[in-house]
């Protein structure tokens, strides 16, 4: 072998399996060696006092997607990659959303425009599902997969997103046969809309009533008919974004029963409550997210899920708008009804110290459940592994130097997104990301987004080890 490029030395290495002292070769981007005593490369970083860990791969974040008239997310590809390298992610994965009517290979390589020279961390696309045509279901999506787009979302609600149980079952059809993962947006357009419209009569308008026009049943519901499509279809399914007890229990449900069907939860179901929405004026509008936060019984459960292992995943479902914008959370409508209040918050920078804060440092989980949720399983479950998720010969240096010990408070001052405000302005964390390396290359220290912006690559994908052989 030639001269390493760089070694990372004297820290403690943290995989989903194991925790122990050691040094770390790199070449040509990839780890080539783990040992007791590295020397002589060209290049040395001191991690004594540090742990080591894969880079945090968040496989949930939407960035630059239409969010309909009037509405702009808040990130573009560069700021939501440097946001999430500051937040010690090396690799994203964002949506490639299709519009009724529009081709989804179209979608694809419009969206596709979008990232490329632009990105500071390694990025991948899942599809966004609306329009299952027979085109679509027959020849894109088989044609896409191949392609390396090995995952796709669809919504059980939004006028411009919801599909139907047949449309549904049709795609999940699909997804068997390709071997691709489903991930399922369960809340249920039409108990929605009821709910919503009777609040709306009452002039329960104000952003609060976003939480009770989506109550846990909405998203049980939803959640458990989507499981039985999915039994009666004999498909692998993904239930992204999973907020409280009732939906968790379905899923536990459908595991104790063997069917394959997987979780994720994100910080705002540990963090956050419905409460939060009930803020001053239209200040509860920064935490309108869907399904919406909970309450304090229901994040007691997600923790059992998490520690579990009911969910495999822990992304940040990072969909940032401005608040103080026309364009974002305060646009022209919002006063009128929180149905005009845009869905998401901001949150790829933050997900990593509030999981380990609330979780590592808490002792409610282990430090190797910690990087299995925020990035082995990732890899694992969308096609990534084994080039990326873990520390061990052959795969990218994708590494993140985490300091265990440093308290911080989040503050939108200290962040690198495009949105204007963090909902976790002031909470207190205690670990924190100190360097991001993407490929051997630095990309993240101390504060600084360093490198390249380009130097993130547009990953394709393998098939999913949780869909299986
Ligand atoms: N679903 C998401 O996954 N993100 C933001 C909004 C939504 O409904
Ligand atoms: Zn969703
Ligand atoms: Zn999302």
């Amino acid at each position: 072998m030639s001269e390493l490029d760089l070694a990372i030395r004297g820290g403690t290495i943290v995989t989903a399996s194991d925790m122990y002292k050691g040094d770390i070769g790199i070449f040509d981007g990839r780890i080539v060696a783990i040992s007791d005593e590295i020397t002589g490369a060209r290049q040395e970083v001191d991690a004594s006092g540090l742990w080591v860990m894969p880079g945090g791969i968040d496989s949930h974040v939407h960035i630059a997607q239409d969010s309909g008239p009037g509405i702009v997310m808040a990130d573009d590809f560069a700021s939501a990659t440097a946001s999430a390298a500051a937040g010690g992610n090396s690799t994203v994965m964002s949506f490639a959303l299709q519009k009724r009517g529009q081709s989804l290979r179209q979608s694809v390589e419009d969206y596709r425009k979008l990232a490329e020279g632009e990105c500071f961390v390694d990025t991948s696309f899942h599809l966004i599902i609306s329009d299952p045509t027979p085109a679509v279901l027959g020849q894109e999506l088989p044609a896409l997969v191949k392609d390396g787009y090995t995952s796709f979302k669809v919504f059980m609600t939004y006028d411009d997103l919801v599909l139907n149980d047949r449309e549904l079952l049709a795609v999940f059809d699909v997804a068997r046969r390709e071997k691709a993962l489903v991930m399922v947006h369960c809340e249920g357009y039409d108990t929605i809309r009821f709910l919503a419209e009777r609040l709306e009569q009452e002039g329960k308008v104000a952003p609060y009533y976003h939480a009770v026009s989506r109550p846990e049943v909405v998203e049980r519901e939803a959640a458990h008919r989507a499981i039985s499509h999915a039994q009666l279809v004999d498909v692998p399914i993904m239930i992204v974004h999973v907020s409280g007890a009732e939906a968790m229990e379905q899923v536990r449900w459908a595991q104790r029963r063997g069917l394959k069907v997987y979780a994720e939860t994100c910080p705002q179901y540990i963090t956050l409550t419905a409460e939060d929405l009930d803020g001053l004026g239209m200040e509860g509008a920064k935490y309108v997210c869907s399904p919406p936060p909970r309450d304090a019984e229901s994040q007691k459960a997600i923790w059992e899920g998490l520690s579990q292992g009911v969910f495999q995943t822990f992304s940040s479902d990072h969909c940032p708008f401005r608040y103080d914008s026309p364009q974002g959370k305060l646009n022209p409508k919002a006063r009128s009804s929180f149905r005009w209040v845009p869905n998401g918050i901001p949150g790829v920078e933050t997900r990593l110290p509030i999981l380990f804060s609330e979780g590592v440092s808490k002792g409610r989980i282990t430090p190797q459940t910690f990087v299995a949720l925020s990035a082995t399983n990732h890899a694992r479950m969308y096609g990534l592994y084994p080039k990326k998720g873990s520390i061990g010969i052959g795969f990218d240096a994708d590494i993140c130097l985490w300091d265990p010990k440093r308290k911080e408070t989040l503050r939108q001052e200290i962040l690198h997104h495009g949105s204007d405000y963090t909902p976790w302005e002031g909470f207190e964390v205690t670990g924190w990301p100190v360097a991001t390396f993407v490929r051997g290359k630095i990309v993240y220290r101390d504060g600084e987004v360093l490198g390249d912006r380009g130097h993130g690559q547009i990953l394709a994908r393998g098939i999913s080890e949780y869909v299986g052989a």
